[in-house]
């Protein structure tokens, strides 16, 4: 019984050889078959560069992606104010190619990339708002909130202190944006304003609570 079973699993094994299996090779992806998109669906402001690119994986018939693929973007609904950079790119060694998209003046954008030989682009729609020109942020339970905050350059942040007899202070990274707020010492009541004017990222955090996740986030665009 033993003895046969070894050789059912020996057969096995010459089919396997027989049948090219032989567990080392990599075979080369065929030509395109299927787009994956990302990036779609992004609510951002007018005329300012969404925050994630739009991309495509571009797969074989077996779900191999491909590189070295030419994928086109285009905007085909949309005010003209609104453009993808670049409007080609070329699948890295993953199948990944990207761009970066402007939704421009309009509320709703699509944008369609497209591959050669392939009947169906890859579709997104974005959609963009006037960016709010204040933000409020409050001190409140050892954490700031709102967490995340957007204000149009020019715009002006209002931090409050609402946490009682609670102590924290107001620090900025050091490699954020210039011009910025002071950082201000520790205290338990009171507010910080400030009129922003660079675009960019401001990453803010109190220095006795900071390892315990009070941090936030302010985006300056345009
Ligand atoms: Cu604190």
């Amino acid at each position: 019984m033993t003895l046969q079973r070894v050789g059912d699993w020996g057969a096995l094994l010459s089919t396997l050889l027989a049948s090219g299996c032989n567990g080392g090779e990599t075979q080369p992806p065929g030509p395109p078959a299927d787009l994956t998109p990302s990036g779609g669906g992004q609510s951002w402001y007018f005329n300012n560069p969404l925050p994630a690119p739009l991309g495509v994986t571009v797969f074989d018939v077996s779900g191999r992606p491909v590189p070295g693929v030419v994928v086109t973007w285009t905007v085909t609904s949309g005010d003209s104010s609104g453009a993808v950079n670049p409007a080609q790119s070329t699948t890295d060694a993953n199948g990944i190619a990207s761009t970066t998209d402007s939704v421009g003046s309009s509320t709703i954008q699509r944008v369609s990339a497209t591959v050669t030989g392939l009947l169906s682009p890859a579709t997104f729609t974005e959609f963009a708002t006037t960016p709010p020109t204040s933000a409020a942020v409050s001190l409140e339970n050892f954490a700031f909130n709102p967490q995340n905050s957007v204000v149009q350059t020019g715009g002006t942040v209002t931090w409050t202190w609402n946490d009682g007899t609670a102590n924290h202070t107001l620090n900025f990274n050091s490699n954020d944006p210039t011009p910025r707020p002071p950082d201000k010492p520790q205290q338990a009541s009171g507010s910080v304003v400030f009129t922003f004017t660079t675009v960019g990222t401001y990453n803010f955090f109190c220095a006795i609570h900071q390892y315990q996740g009070m941090a936030g986030k302010l985006t300056v665009v345009h």
